[in-house]
């Protein structure tokens, strides 16, 4: 029971955001799935559209009081086409998890089959069973096979997969969908490989690009719908500009079930503030989107290589670490990934623990896995370049390896964060990155 006032309850929730800010502020932000949005970004998410309701199509709403509304999300499906050179975009979906299930339900039926990776192979939870609480199997009652995958070279198994797909057929359990992309992605997987195969058995293939669309838009990954993708199915927030949502693309022949599907299938609100908001990120990707994704790259390299060298095994070494904005440790040497968190937290360094490729098999769970994941894209953003990853790899050993007291290493990381308070890569940056807006 809330013992406070309703006035001390409120003013309880300002200051705790306003405290977040201030961490944020002063903090090395490694969550590979996390973004921060511009100041343009922060305008159109607190403006009148958050309060609307625009259900439908635009020019074919259920509601009055649309017309700006339908004007920005022409705009916005605009320029999601031009930036991922798609056919068809439907930005409705309010999350990933959403576009996901916007796929799943336009393109399969309960009971069929989906071929994804598995969870400590990269997979999402969205991808996974129903037995693992995946929304793929609890939600569409999809039946989920998993990818052979390589842990040598951190990706799906060409080979290996024909077998699986062959094998599959031969028991009836043939998949509906193939599954690309994931949580845990160092390096493009094998869609053009894969693809002439999947479609001789007229499976559908996605491609989950949540964490990789804006090295895709900088022109720096792998390009899916050119590879054999049906669909692409993404959150905009990763290493895109934000802010939180999602987005599906796909060709003419996909639009009426995806359309169907979002509307009224998963969305009735699709949180119109945040249309805007991804529109505007959108212009800002098609603008920066290369610089952006060029030297995204070159600071995980050279940040997977600082770690290296300071004696961290960094996963996918023999290929170079890494072609994404994240980097993977294997931390067991000294610790687990859930105990790293903490004690980098402290420091003010965030980063995630995660499941690597042989944890299940060893009995290690989320809790306590193998590794951590590491992201580049906030860095990124603020402005950092291959120095400060060699610094940023510096505090990490000091705190990992040397056992350092992380207090100590945690007024090294506010000093070091002074330098980076603004948005690069953006049209306007007169706020600050963390800078709290007081409205009241
Ligand atoms: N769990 C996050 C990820 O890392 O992919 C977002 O879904």
């Amino acid at each position: 029971m809330v013992k406070s006032t309703n006035k001390e309850s409120y003013n309880k929730i300002f200051s705790k955001l306003k405290e977040h800010h201030k961490l944020f502020e002063n903090s090395i932000p490694l969550i590979a799935s996390e973004n921060i949005t511009s100041p343009a970004v922060r305008e159109a998410i607190i403006s009148d559209f958050g309060n609307r309701y625009a259900e439908g199509w635009p020019g074919e709403r259920v509601y009055a009081g649309c017309r700006y509304i339908d004007d920005v999300e022409f705009e916005c499906m605009n320029l999601a086409k031009k930036l991922f050179k798609a056919k068809f975009a439907d930005v409705r979906s309010i999350s990933g998890v959403v576009a996901n299930l916007v796929v799943y339900s336009a393109f399969s039926n309960p009971g069929d089959i989906m071929i994804a990776p598995s969870i400590p192979a990269g997979g999402h939870i969205s991808h996974g069973k129903k037995e693992h609480s995946g929304t793929a199997g609890l939600v569409h009652g999809l039946e989920i096979e998993f990818y052979p995958f390589d842990a040598e070279s951190m990706t799906i198994d060409v080979d290996k997969t024909k077998q699986k797909v062959e094998e599959l057929k031969k028991i009836g359990r043939l998949p509906k969908i193939a599954m690309f992309g994931g949580s845990l992605f160092l390096f493009p997987h094998p869609v053009k490989e894969l693809a002439d195969f999947l479609k001789s058995f007229d499976i559908h293939i996605n491609y989950d690009a949540a964490h990789v669309a804006g090295l895709i838009a900088g022109g720096k990954f792998q390009d899916p719908l050119r590879e054999g993708a049906d669909t692409v199915t993404m959150s905009t927030h990763k290493t895109l500009f934000g802010p939180q949502g999602g987005l599906v693309l796909g060709s003419e022949k996909h639009e009426d079930g995806i359309k169907k599907a979002t509307f009224p299938g998963l969305t009735s609100s699709h949180h119109i503030h945040h249309m805007a908001g991804k529109a505007i990120a959108f212009a800002e990707a098609l603008e920066f989107g290369k610089d952006y994704a060029i030297q995204i790259i070159k600071n995980a390299k050279v940040f997977a290589q600082s770690l290296n060298d300071a004696g961290f095994k960094v996963l996918g070494e023999s290929r170079g670490f890494t072609e994404s904005h994240q980097v993977a440790v294997n931390v067991l040497e000294y610790s687990d990934g859930g105990k790293v968190e903490v004690d980098l937290e402290k420091a003010n360094i965030i980063v995630n623990r995660q499941l690597i490729p042989g944890d299940i098999k060893a009995g290690r769970n989320y809790f306590h896995p193998g590794g951590i994941r590491l992201g580049v894209s906030e860095i990124t953003r603020l402005g950092m370049k291959q120095d400060e990853m060699k610094e940023i790899a510096l505090y990490i050993k000091q705190v990992v390896i040397d056992k350092k007291d992380p207090k100590k290493i945690l007024l090294k990381v506010k000093k070091f964060r002074e330098n980076y308070q603004k948005v690069h890569y953006c049209f306007d940056n007169k706020l600050g990155a963390y800078e709290y807006i007081k409205l009241r």
